[in-house]
């Protein structure tokens, strides 16, 4: 709708004043029914009613007030009449509210599928983690966690690692720089275990102690489809009065079943690890052919799973500087390792450690 200018009246006699307002009656009426929404609505006001732009201000000061005495009376009733037709048009507009076009155009189809929100899930690491933190902590374990940069000392010497042991080494332990001027105990690194937690927690508290430590951890390795140079691993502590290597058999006899499914069983085989004595390596019956003998166990019906044994007691020795209770000959315990990788990938079935650090939705997805 534009503004038509209001041309100036030439004659005020009944016919050319019924002609002139006629004409602007039916361009009313047109402007109104060509009326669709609320913006349309307004514009009609503006054109028609606007205080200074308004058609009828227009016709009002160009044919009312123009007019010549004689001819006002019949200017003014006619400018009546069209001022209260355009007032009707809207209040009938206004009443009917939006025409069923204007409706239908900015109609939403509520038959549309809506947005999806995608979900969020744990990342299987951190879902497998809390798997085996959980089986712990319902059998009374607190659960504790320490820095990722570590002394030697808490890391390897108080671990009973002798000196010179191959794990020391800068092939295997990824080390701080420039610590060369620090005495060995205090060089920094990064924890190629959680062990370093554990002894924190011996030195803080006294026996009895039942702990995991679920944990980052760092090693100087290439990474291949089972190896990362950065993984997980959960170790767990237990020191009281009494301990046994049976005590070591329940428990994680019992958490393996807990974490694979009841019929699991396990077996111990004799190894070693310079912080227990005796050491063993726990294996499970194979989860995937029930112990029958397949690809995955190398047709040895066995899987082998994690590290443990009794606390050695150089270690306890250790933790006795600090908290004279750990005397090993009043006291025992048991502790175990595992990486949380290889138990994810054993449950999921996922042949590539990488996948875990990769950050393809398309793998991640697939644990939402
Ligand atoms: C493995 C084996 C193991 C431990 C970790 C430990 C901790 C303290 C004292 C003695 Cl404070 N031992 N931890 C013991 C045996 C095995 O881990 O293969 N981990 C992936």
């Amino acid at each position: 709708m534009t503004n038509d200018a209001i041309p100036n009246l030439s004659a005020y006699d009944d016919d050319s004043l019924d002609k002139a307002f006629t004409a602007l009656q039916k361009q009313a009426q047109a402007d109104a029914a060509a009326m669709a929404g609320l913006d349309d609505l307004e514009a009609f006001r503006l054109k028609w009613l606007g205080r200074k732009q308004g058609l009828l201000n227009d016709v009002s000061s160009r044919w009312l007030k123009a007019a010549p005495p004689e001819a006002k009376k019949s200017v003014g009733e006619r400018f009546k009449s069209l001022k209260s037709l355009v007032e009707s048009l809207l209040d009938s507009a206004e009443g009917a509210g939006p025409s069923d076009a204007a409706l239908a155009a900015e109609a939403i189809d509520i038959t549309l599928p809506g947005t999806r929100r995608l979900t969020g899930a744990e990342h299987p690491i951190t879902r497998t983690l809390n798997e085996i933190v959980s089986v712990f902590a319902a059998l009374g374990y607190s659960v504790g966690v320490g820095p990722e940069v570590e002394t030697d000392f808490y890391n390897f010497e108080s671990m009973n690692f002798p000196p010179g042991h191959p794990a020391r080494d800068t092939q295997d332990t990824l080390v701080v720089a420039c610590q060369e001027r620090r005495p060995l105990r205090d060089r920094l690194l990064l924890r190629t275990h959680t062990s370093p937690v554990q002894m924190r927690t011996m030195e803080q508290q006294p026996p009895p102690v039942r702990i995991v430590i679920p944990g980052k951890v760092h090693r100087n390795d290439a990474q291949d489809a089972t190896h990362s140079p950065i993984f997980h691993q959960v170790e767990g502590l237990c020191v009281d009065r009494n301990i046994t290597f049976s005590d070591l058999k329940g428990t994680l006899d019992h958490a393996m079943k807990a974490l694979f499914g009841s019929s699991v069983k396990t077996r111990f085989f004799p190894s070693f690890f310079p912080f227990t004595e005796p050491s063993a390596d726990v294996q499970i019956s194979c989860i995937f052919c029930g112990g029958k003998g397949c690809r995955k166990c190398k047709q040895s019906g066995w899987i082998e799973l994690l590290g443990c044994g009794m606390v050695d007691p150089a270690v306890f020795a250790f933790a006795a500087e600090k908290q004279p209770a750990y005397d090993p000959r009043k006291i025992s315990g048991f502790a175990f390792g595992m990486g949380v990788e290889r138990i994810a990938m054993m449950k999921y079935g996922i042949s590539e450690i990488g996948q875990f650090y990769a950050g393809d939705m398309r793998f991640l997805g697939q644990f939402a």
